[in-house]
């Protein structure tokens, strides 16, 4: 019996909650995880790929499930001495479990591995369950451009400095991939979209993580090659992000912060847009995306057993039971 083929676009927290349901929904699938890589930055010498890590630590058991990213049972002492020497930046979270993983990657990146073998290599220790693959192994840096408040004159800050520095309140008025030009699909997204017999746009920020991964040259071309559906679910709920700063990233496109503005800006695969299918939340049953199957369905990841049905829903979407 051939195992079902998934692949999954994501990115951070969501995207790893996400991935961990549809893992639970269909366990003998072939799940393949193509992951941003837009947040990652270089700070302390050290090479840190957040939504990589957080898929990661999430689905081997690592994560810290309150903040959604970085290690549970977290210490904070290289912090606390890199701020003693007033090392900057002070401000990004680096725990002390976390350094590990950043050392590791770091060396292996400076030996000359590329990270789509780093992030092979990291996963021997965590056993994901699904395969991880970065975006892309060329680096793609994600800036947000804002208007300085102090001289009005725009400015672009690495979007970790804008998130987590400045909680994502200077309203930004566009977002660069620095570096997104010479990118490339990483090996083996092209041979997993081939494979699919469903890709799943998981509930990630449809703009810096779901948009970077589409921005690589190539890849929305190998994405609609794909045999399979391509079912997206919505982040957003009622109007509302349910997690995470979507909210402060869509209008900079001019993407309305609904189910239904969300579904419109990934557009109808038969016109030239992805969605085969589009899941929104009972309340927003009356999303209109022309072109789309629009289906109605829990959308809250509030539990494993929540977050599996909805994976299901996703599958179902896609014409794929999960026993293959
Ligand atoms: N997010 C924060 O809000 N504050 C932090 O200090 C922080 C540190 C951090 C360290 C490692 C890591 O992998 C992620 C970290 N994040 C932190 C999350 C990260 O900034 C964003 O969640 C992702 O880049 C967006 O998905």
């Amino acid at each position: 019996m051939c195992f079902v083929q998934i692949v999954v676009l994501a990115g951070g927290v969501g995207g790893a909650r996400f991935l961990r349901g549809v893992r639970t929904a269909v366990p003998g699938a072939g799940v393949t995880a193509v992951v941003n890589t837009g947040d990652d930055v270089t700070l302390h010498g050290l090479r840190i790929c957040p939504d990589l890590d957080t898929v990661m630590y999430t689905l081997g058991g690592g994560i810290d499930e309150e903040r959604g990213w970085g290690r549970a049972g977290e210490t904070w002492t290289v912090k606390e001495e890199l701020a003693g020497y007033g090392a900057e930046p002070s401000w990004f979270g680096l725990g002390d479990r976390d350094v590990a993983t950043h050392l590791v990657r770091t060396r292996m990146l400076d030996a000359g591995y590329p990270l789509s073998a780093v992030t092979a290599a990291l996963a021997e220790r965590w056993r994901p369950g699904v395969t991880v693959l970065p975006m892309s192994d060329q680096r793609v840096e994600t800036h947000v451009v804002v208007d300085d408040p102090d001289t009005g004159r725009q400015q672009a800050l690495h979007f970790q400095e804008w998130w987590v520095r400045l909680r994502a309140e200077p309203q930004p008025s566009a977002f660069v991939q620095v570096g997104v030009d010479a990118a490339e699909p990483a090996p083996g997204v092209q041979e997993a979209f081939d494979a699919a017999d469903a890709v799943l746009v998981a509930p990630s920020n449809p703009v810096v993580s779901i948009g970077t991964v589409l921005g690589v040259p190539g890849m929305r071309e190998a994405l609609l090659a794909t045999p399979g559906r391509i079912v997206g679910v919505s982040p957003v709920i009622g109007g509302a992000v349910v997690r995470g700063m979507a909210d402060r990233c869509l209008p900079a496109l001019g993407i309305e912060v609904s189910a239904e503005g969300v579904g419109r800006h990934y557009g109808a695969r038969a016109t030239g847009g992805l969605l085969d299918a589009w899941l929104v939340a009972p309340g927003d049953a009356a999303a209109d995306v022309p072109g789309v199957d629009v289906r109605a369905v829990p959308l809250l990841m509030s539990s494993p057993e929540a977050t599996a049905d909805l994976a299901r829903a996703a599958l179902d979407a896609a014409g794929v039971s999960p026993s293959g």
